[in-house]
């Protein structure tokens, strides 16, 4: 007699026996070393926005010496993309900005608002990494606004919106090797503060040792969807997955539905094989409005950029119908679905 685990059973009902939610294109990657002009060492995470009916990419270009940059890939259809000659963002050389980003710039996340274009990225210096903000009008020049957290903090992500008349934003505040999910509020963009974790490690899962916000949120009619990045320590290395939770609209801090298995997991050759092994991560998910399509964009490996599909109703159904949510809901329903770790 085969016995099944209630949660096979639910796995096999929703169809998901080893598949991953996302479609990988079948083109993919989209953006390799061989896609950039200038000299470099890889190209990975970038952030996605549509603007004046074109797909941009703001990618993450790491060069010869180790340092990461920006510059803009463009595409009419998503999918192929061109790279523009030069880079459109280098880590500043002088003032405050030169003495924090001395080691680059990296991971940016792009939040359309108001008219603007805000980037939140990482600037990287021997004092560890902390959140930036620069702002464009055009992807071709970039203002930088502040550096909005202390080291050790990364992640960082805009909502689209403000809340209760604030501006807010997930970042990742690191302890030890760990971190959790964190929201933060702010008057002005500048200064942040009024910080609450919003969702944290779950030990016994594929996320144990420590997650961060990929994409900026998404606002749908449940709540705000995160593609958020979690990490599991192996002997062999760390595996990056991509995953999936529903917070609350008023009070993002709320966790109304968390996946308990990823939306995508590192399997594809390009995925397996590169800079760092094992590696899907976002940065950057455009919605289309037509289809309710969701075009997630992801390094892979840290060495290329790929481009993965799903409907917005298969995620937001991810994030409510995993037998492994419910599990951990009763196990610690103060913290939907997340436990205290110790890693
Ligand atoms: C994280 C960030 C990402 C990178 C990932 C895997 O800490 O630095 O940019 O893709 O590690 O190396």
């Amino acid at each position: 007699m085969t016995v099944i685990s209630g949660a096979q059973s639910l796995a096999r009902k929703s169809g998901f026996v080893g598949r991953d939610v996302i479609h990988r294109w079948e083109g993919n990657p989209i953006v390799s070393l061989q896609d950039i002009p200038f000299g470099c060492n890889t190209v990975f995470n970038a952030g996605a926005v549509k603007f004046n009916g074109q797909y941009l990419l703001l990618v993450r270009v790491e060069d010869q010496c180790g340092r990461s940059i920006f510059a803009l890939a463009r595409s009419e259809d998503g999918y192929h993309f061109v790279v523009e000659p030069e880079p459109v963002m280098t880590p500043a050389e002088k003032g405050v900005f030169g003495k924090y980003e001395e080691c680059g710039i990296e991971d940016p996340r792009i939040t359309p608002m108001d008219g603007t274009f805000y980037v939140m990225y990482t600037a990287y210096s021997h004092y560890g990494p902390r959140l930036a903000l620069a702002k464009t009008d055009d992807f071709q020049d970039f203002e930088r606004i502040a550096l909005i957290s202390e080291p050790v903090n990364k992640d960082g992500a805009l909502f689209p919106r403000k809340i209760g008349g604030r501006y807010v934003r997930f970042d990742r505040p690191s302890v030890g090797s760990t971190g959790h999910i964190w929201v933060s509020y702010s008057d002005d963009l500048i200064n942040w503060g009024g910080s609450e974790v919003a969702m944290t490690t779950r030990p016994d899962h594929w996320d144990c040792s420590r997650i961060g916000a990929s994409a900026p949120p998404i606002e749908t009619e449940h709540g705000w969807l995160e593609i958020y990045h979690g990490v599991k320590e192996t002997a062999a290395g760390p595996i990056y997955r991509l995953g999936v939770a529903m917070l609350d609209l008023e009070e993002p801090a709320k966790v109304h539905g968390r996946a308990a298995i990823p939306i995508l997991t590192p399997r594809e050759y390009y995925e397996r094989v590169g800079d760092i092994p094992n590696v899907v991560f976002s940065c950057g998910a455009i919605l289309e409005e037509r289809t309710q399509e969701v075009k997630m964009y992801y390094g892979a490996a840290d060495t290329c950029i790929c481009v993965g599909t799903a409907k917005l109703d298969a995620l937001i159904e991810r994030c409510f119908e995993q037998e492994g949510s419910e599990r951990a809901e009763r196990e610690n329903p103060a913290n939907n679905g997340a436990m205290c770790s110790a890693t």
